[in-house]
């Protein structure tokens, strides 16, 4: 029983931040999301009676009994639906570096999901896999549909409306999206305990939640009317309330670094000069541009001047999840 799936990163223009239930992984907030052309994770799955446990190969690499003991945990969601305790060896690769210190979950969680539902031969619907990939990473809900994309933070308590469909095809609207390395260190506090943190300190917490409906219904306006400085303004705004709301805990989370503040003024400067472009940034310190196609090079040469940062990655709107191989 095996199977191979690819699916694509993505990265919020309304960010997530914040859990209404932990055990679920249940958002306290929608968002809304770009699927990336350029970033994506490819994972193939076999069970067989002959595993004893599961086993975990990311990168060529055996992973780290932590590593190995969520994806377990997740597997355990598919087997129970499948009615099965055989084991699985799960080999997963990213097509970018991980030590580029680029989020891997959201792809990596996608594709497992997929590659493990057709390897167990559950027929299950788009939205039912959204459910399914939001229980291994919150943001991995949002890499099953392509384009654009809206997560439901849902309101029931089983978590069944918590799930991320399509607002826009990839091809709806060619806009590009640049991330800039500006390094290659493990972030220091990761996001569920970030997101926790925020959650019992900061005394913005609840205003972070309470204004989250305009900027998504904003957004989601953008998006039908290609409308690229409303989603560029709106996405700066969000990406800064987010990070507000880390700085605000206690202690304080601070995601950027130097070189991510350089970069932030140096896309303000641009957009001064006449050129839309928006930055936004996610829980570590690379930075992302938000430019139209005929912008993109100015973009990169900006980005590429700016002492470091080592590397810039381009996106378009990319693909949702989907099978490469499976056995019948
Ligand atoms: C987002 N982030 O909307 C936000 C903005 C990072 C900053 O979703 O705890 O790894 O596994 O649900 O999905 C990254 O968090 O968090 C994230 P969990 P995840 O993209």
């Amino acid at each position: 029983m095996r199977s191979k799936a690819r699916a694509h990163s993505n990265i919020a223009l309304i960010k997530y931040w914040g859990k209404r239930d932990e055990r679920l992984n249940l958002p306290a907030v929608g968002s809304i999301s770009l699927t990336l052309s350029a970033l994506w994770t490819e994972t193939e799955i076999e069970f067989s009676p002959q595993f004893q446990t599961d086993q975990l190969i990311l990168n060529d690499k055996t992973a780290s009994p932590e590593e190995t003991g969520r994806t377990s945990r997740f597997l355990d969601l598919l087997r129970e639906l499948a009615g099965t305790n055989l084991k699985a060896i799960i080999k997963s690769e990213n097509n970018f570096p991980t030590a580029a210190g680029l989020a891997s979950s959201a792809s990596g969680f996608a594709a497992l999901t997929l590659a493990a539902a057709r390897a167990l031969h559950l027929s299950l619907s788009r939205k039912e896999l959204s459910v399914l990939a939001r229980q291994g990473s919150g943001s991995a809900a949002r890499s099953i549909p392509g384009g654009f994309v809206e997560m439901y933070a849902g309101q029931s308590a089983d978590g069944s409306d918590a799930f991320a469909e399509p607002i826009a095809p990839p091809a709806h609207w060619d806009i590009r999206l640049l991330i800039g390395i500006t390094s290659g260190a493990a972030k220091k506090i990761g996001s569920t305990a970030g997101m926790n943190l925020s959650k019992t300190t900061s005394p913005y917490y609840q205003a972070w939640i309470d204004a989250q409906h305009a900027d998504l219904t904003a957004m989601r306006q953008a998006i039908l009317d290609r409308d690229f400085e409303r989603l560029g303004e709106l996405s700066e705004y969000s990406c800064l309330k987010m990070h507000a709301l880390a700085l605000s805990s206690n202690p304080g989370i601070l995601y950027w670094n130097g070189v991510t503040v350089e970069a932030m003024h140096a896309v303000r400067d641009l957009r001064r000069g006449g050129t839309p472009a928006y930055f936004t940034i996610d829980a570590g310190p690379q930075i992302k541009v938000l430019c139209l196609p005929e912008d993109e090079n100015e973009v990169r040469e900006m980005l590429e001047s700016i002492p470091g940062i080592r590397e810039v990655v381009s996106n378009k709107p990319g693909p949702g999840a989907r099978i490469l191989e499976a056995d019948e």
